[in-house]
């Protein structure tokens, strides 16, 4: 019999001293913002893309990686398929990124779908959070970059619900992290979309950000995986963020770009750091 079928229904549990629970999690937490105040990597936002990125970098464990994510909830526009519809198309080749994940998926000559995208989301975060290399901060937003002669070389960040107040309160001073290489996925819409490449114009650093472009599937997964590049030195833009930045159509429901895209933006990272 399995240790837990033996376990009373009415289980009583080991004591514990309250203010060894607080110091569990401070010395962690406050632990990896150490560690990870220098990295190799930042990606900013945890949606399909940034997720898909932080996969690939967990077959690297030898690049410390810092995932962060303005939602306490990361998975961006993942956990939905389209109109708030569950299940989640994939166009093929993007099906053999499932495959790595070991997700199953129904099978159509050209596509394969999930179930629920919420199965795509749950196994790469799960994948993403157990590596030894990367590490996610969530409810944390990059409010901006760090540039260093025209170059990314880092984040400035705080705790999003501070981001979301600074509206209504004087002064409240940010943190940074400093990277080789920063992934901006940021997405295309609500609060804090494509924030990297529109600070990026901001700055003078590109001439403008053009925007999506009207839906037109077939010509925007190929063109968001093709335009998945660095945009100035020190920065790589992914997902949704790639359309944006070069005013290539949207896709709507359908994923594939977002995996391969996130995977092409770690490799171009990988090439990089190792030269
Ligand atoms: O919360 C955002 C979301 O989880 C997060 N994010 C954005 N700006 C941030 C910031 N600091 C921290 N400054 C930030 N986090 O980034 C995530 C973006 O996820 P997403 O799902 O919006 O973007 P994606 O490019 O990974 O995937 C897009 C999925 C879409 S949209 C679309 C269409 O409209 O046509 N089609 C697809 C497949």
């Amino acid at each position: 019999m399995s240790a837990l079928a033996q376990l009373p229904l009415d289980a009583t549990f080991a004591p514990i001293k309250e203010a060894d629970v607080s110091r569990e999690m401070t010395t962690r937490y406050m632990q990896d913002m150490l560690d990870f105040a220098e990295v190799d990597v930042v990606i900013v936002g945890a949606g399909p893309a940034g997720l898909s990125a932080a996969y690939e970098f967990t077959k690297h464990p030898e690049i410390k990686v810092a995932l962060i994510e303005a939602s306490v909830a990361p998975g961006g526009g993942a956990w939905v398929g389209g109109q708030l519809f569950t299940p989640m198309v994939v166009r093929k080749p993007a099906h053999l990124f499932l495959d790595d994940l070991n997700i199953q998926y129904d099978e159509k000559e050209n596509y394969v779908v999930l179930k629920h995208a919420g199965l795509f989301t749950s196994t790469i975060l799960a994948k993403v959070i157990a590596s030894s290399n990367v590490k996610l901060f969530n409810a944390t937003s990059v409010e901006d970059l760090i540039i260093r002669n025209g170059t990314v070389a880092g984040v400035v960040t705080n705790w999003a619900l501070v981001t979301k107040a600074h509206g209504t309160q004087s002064c409240m001073d940010p943190q940074v992290i400093e990277s080789k290489i920063t992934i901006s996925s940021c997405g295309h819409d609500g609060p804090f979309g494509a924030t990297g490449v529109k600070r990026l114009a901001e700055l003078g650093l590109i001439k403008s950000v053009p925007g999506l472009g009207a839906l037109d599937m077939n010509a925007a997964e190929d063109a968001v995986v093709a335009k998945t590049q660095e945009i100035i030195p020190g920065m790589i833009v992914t997902g949704m963020e790639v359309a944006e930045a070069y005013g290539t159509a949207r896709m709507g429901p359908t994923f594939g770009a977002m995996l391969l895209s996130g995977r092409k933006a770690a490799i171009l990272a990988v090439q990089q750091l190792k030269g």
